[in-house]
């Protein structure tokens, strides 16, 4: 299972919206086969991986980093493909909570008279998975804020600069971490005040995530970085037609989402980010932001880069969350990891899901 998720990682950044699952098909400690899948509308890990077998893997056991497909959906199912080779046995480190799939992949295993297990290296595969597990079972992607902190917890000198905090082994970090989301999120106001690429550029990357704007009132400029390159995508609450079609005459897509009050529903914006088929988004944008985001109850980590500087009282936050009465009002989540990363160091810090 082990060396299914490692394989299954080779599709990270190309199997979206589908998962990136990995299978290795194995007899007696030897090797028979393995797969992963690298595309949607390709085979599926299951179906590369019995093409893959050296001799008939009948009565091998089949290792998957999720339940085989029962559905008929780009490519047929993969319960059957397993079940027709006559595998005795697979072990599936987890239930695909897509709702065409859902338990009914491995009762067909069971009904053909396939040994089914699960559970293996299961927190593996959670971590592996987890944006379409996020995108199947709660609607949303797995929503990541990053954030740069000055060893006080400020991202920015009252005067917006902000520039250089962290150092080169945090950058490339960062673009690692865009590497693997499907889309990059941030706000007008971070536009207007650093005009960034968002994209992938110091990590090798085969593919660049979708940039993703909020923009309620399309205050996008039309020279800005972000309308370079592949078409952004930008949210707003405006009904413009002017500025919308000059924004479109620049390649970006305008979609109008529901209002909340002058701004954009977040949770609406979260769900249409879902059905866009993003699993995995990393949000990179100011305070107002990411507070916003974190009080819609739509993120599901922070990654904080913290750097050895201080910026005293006057510099910024990382999240705008209004004056909290009571200490009981904090948002908190757990921190799963810590490590250094040149002279910064990295934060994880997760909510329960
Ligand atoms: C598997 N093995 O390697 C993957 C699975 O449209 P399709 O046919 O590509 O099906 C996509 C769905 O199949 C996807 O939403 C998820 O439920 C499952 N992914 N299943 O048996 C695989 N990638
Ligand atoms: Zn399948």
């Amino acid at each position: 299972m082990a060396r299914a998720l490692a394989l299954g990682a080779r599709g990270r950044e190309t199997a979206t919206p589908n998962p990136a699952v990995g299978c290795v098909i194995a007899r007696g400690g030897r090797l028979l086969g393995e797969g992963w899948h690298a595309r949607a509308g390709e085979p599926h890990a299951e179906a590369m991986a019995l093409a893959a077998c050296r001799e008939p893997p009948a009565g091998a056991t089949a290792y998957v980093t999720l339940e085989p497909c029962s559905h008929h959906g780009r490519t047929p199912p993969c319960a059957d493909a397993l079940a027709a080779a006559r595998v005795g046995r697979v072990v599936a480190a987890l239930e695909d909570p897509n709702p065409l799939v859902r338990g009914r992949g491995l009762a067909r295993l069971r009904e053909a008279g396939v040994r089914v297990e699960t559970g293996l290296l299961a927190a593996q595969a959670q971590e592996a998975h987890r944006g379409f597990l996020a995108r199947m079972s709660r609607g949303r992607p797995w929503l990541r804020l990053k954030v740069a902190v000055s060893l006080d917890g400020r991202t920015a000198l009252a005067n917006g600069e902000s520039r250089w905090i962290t150092g080169e082994a945090a950058r490339h970090d960062v673009h690692a971490l865009r590497a693997r989301s499907c889309a990059m999120l941030t706000g007008i106001g971070t536009v207007l005040r650093d005009d960034p690429e968002l994209t992938v550029r110091h990590v090798p990357c085969s593919r660049q995530p979708r940039r993703v704007l909020i923009d309620s009132r399309l205050d996008l400029p039309l020279e800005a970085r972000l309308l370079r390159g592949e078409p952004p995508l930008v949210l707003t609450v405006s009904q413009d037609a002017a500025r919308r079609a000059a924004l479109e005459a620049r390649g970006a897509e305008v979609v109008v989402v529901p209002a909340e009050g002058p701004k954009t529903d977040l949770a609406a914006v979260a769900r249409l980010l879902a059905e866009r088929g993003f699993n995995e988004v990393t949000v990179e944008t100011g305070a107002k932001l990411n507070g916003s985001l974190l009080r819609a109850g739509v993120v599901d980590e922070i990654v904080l880069y913290v750097a050895p500087m201080l910026l005293g009282d006057r510099a910024q936050g990382l999240a705008s969350l209004g004056e909290l009465a009571t200490l009981a009002d904090a948002p908190r989540p757990r921190i799963v990891d810590a490590r250094a990363v040149g002279d910064d160091w990295r934060l994880t810090a997760r909510w329960e899901s």
